[in-house]
Order: structure tokens, then C-alpha cells, then sequence
């Protein structure tokens, strides 16, 4: 019978989103919580060069979301998912077709997996906490609980009415783009119509680093959106991929 359970083996079914795997895992970021930490940090990276010219590092905002794969084929959004476990994730896409910043077509006939930040801005979070409080609804407790909340939703209209938005930071098959560090592949992202954080750094010293998470740090409050640390990369993707990944953390 149509309602049997057989019916929905392996299918989408109305309580849970359909499962996708990561080819590529989507890992986790290495914590630090100093400047000294993260300097003794860099020193093993260069010592691991046998290269002593100074490594240049990208710094990026960590964006206090969920992490997001939008997989295009000929230029066209096919798959959405969420990062799960890593390995495994949820399929997102019909949600991810109604956040407005998500390009549903891309202006070249790319076939290429892109990865950001789903979040949900600091007002819109107020607002629909305020709304659910009205409409005696629990509150979401913090903006990335509402994000993933919203985004991890049977109902795309749910979805549609939580404006979410993304940061983009990373393409895993970079050399598919034609790009050779992370500042470029974060602007050819950006000419592709992504949303792109606009606060990256390219640094050539450490004096650059501290001052980057100072001002950060200061400036923290008045952004739209929260964010939960800062983001260090290697600035040469093939140099990044030299250097390698643990199990979890690249
Ligand atoms: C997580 C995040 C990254 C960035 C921003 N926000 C995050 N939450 C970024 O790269 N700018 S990278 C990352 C991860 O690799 N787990």
C-alpha cells in the first residue's frame, strides 16, 4: 500500500531530509585560543617546509552558522546539503533554492562543489524570536540554532520566510576554477555572484595577525552577523594541500 513503510525506504519521507555524502569530507577547523598557541602553530607548519620563505596566511571571519555544500553541474544548482557528521549530511537543496543570496544559475557552465556559511543575521533573529514570543512559540536560543532550525526544515516555506543568508569561503576542487591561493578563489567567487564575507586579509607577518584579531575583536558587536572566532589558511591552496589534514582538521 502507498503508506506502507516499504514505500519510503531509503526516500525522503515527511519526518526526515534525505541523507547525501560528502565525497570530499567537510572537516572541522583546529582551535587555538592565543596568539602564542596559534604562533607555535605556524611555527610547525613552516618547519615542516623545507621552503623558509615566510608562509602567507588569509585570515577569515568564522561565521557562527552551519556549514553549507551547494554542488553545481553546467552552472545550475542541483544539491544543497548540510555538513552532518562530516561524511554525511542532509539534502537541503529545495530549501537552499528559496535563500535569496544562493545563486540558482552561475554566469559560466561550472560543474563544482562550493562551500560557505549559512547564518541568520542578528535582526532577523530578534524578529522572529519576537514573533514566536507573540504567537506563544518557544524562542530560538541564540541566531545558529535559529539558522539551523530554518534551514533543516521538511517545509521549504518555512525556509523561505527565515531570512537566512550565506557566506562563501571554499572550493575543495580549486584547481577547476582556474585559481592558485584563497584570495583568488574567495574573488572568483564573488564574480560568480556568491555572497563573499568581505573582511578577508591576505598577511605577509604576525603583526598582522594580532592587529587583524584586535580590530575583530573590537568591531565584533557592530556586525550584522555573529561570528565565532577567526579563520587562518594557508594562502597557497597547493601549499595547504602539502601540508595536509589530521582525521579532522586540515
Ligand atoms: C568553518 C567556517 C569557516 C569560515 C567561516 N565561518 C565558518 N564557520 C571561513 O573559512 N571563512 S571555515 C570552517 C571549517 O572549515 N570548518
Amino acid at each position: 500500500t502507498p503508506d506502507s513503510p516499504t514505500q519510503r525506504v531509503g526516500g525522503q519521507t515527511d519526518t526526515q531530509l534525505a541523507k547525501v555524502t560528502h565525497d570530499i569530507p567537510m572537516l572541522s577547523m583546529g582551535d587555538v585560543f592565543s596568539v602564542d598557541e596559534l604562533h607555535a602553530f605556524n611555527e610547525r607548519q613552516q618547519s615542516n617546509l623545507s621552503d623558509t620563505a615566510p608562509i602567507e596566511y588569509d585570515l577569515e571571519l568564522k561565521i557562527d552558522g552551519l556549514s553549507l555544500s551547494l554542488v553545481y553541474e553546467n552552472g545550475r544548482l542541483v544539491q544543497a546539503s548540510t555538513r552532518g557528521n562530516g561524511v554525511i549530511g542532509e539534502d537541503i537543496t529545495a530549501n537552499a533554492m528559496t535563500i535569496k543570496d544562493i545563486p540558482h544559475q552561475l554566469p559560466e557552465p561550472l560543474s563544482l562543489e562550493f562551500r560557505g556559511e549559512c547564518y541568520m543575521p542578528k535582526e532577523s533573529f530578534v524578529k522572529l524570536n519576537a514573533e514566536r514570543e507573540a504567537n506563544g512559540q518557544p524562542v530560538f536560543a541564540n541566531p545558529r540554532n535559529a539558522a539551523a532550525g530554518s534551514l533543516r526544515q521538511l517545509d521549504p516555506q518555512v525556509t523561505a520566510r527565515r531570512n537566512l543568508a550565506t557566506f562563501m569561503y571554499y572550493v575543495p576542487e580549486y584547481e577547476k576554477l582556474g585559481v592558485t591561493t584563497q584570495e583568488e578563489a574567495l574573488q572568483r567567487m564573488r564574480d560568480l555572484g556568491f555572497n563573499v564575507n568581505p573582511h578577508n586579509q591576505t598577511i605577509r607577518s604576525e603583526e598582522e595577525l594580532a592587529k587583524y584579531i584586535d580590530e575583530y575583536t573590537a568591531q565584533r558587536d557592530q556586525l550584522a552577523y555573529g561570528i565565532d572566532g577567526i579563520v587562518e589558511k594557508v594562502n597557497d591552496l597547493q601549499l595547504q594541500t602539502k601540508l595536509g589534514n589530521t582525521v579532522k582538521v586540515p
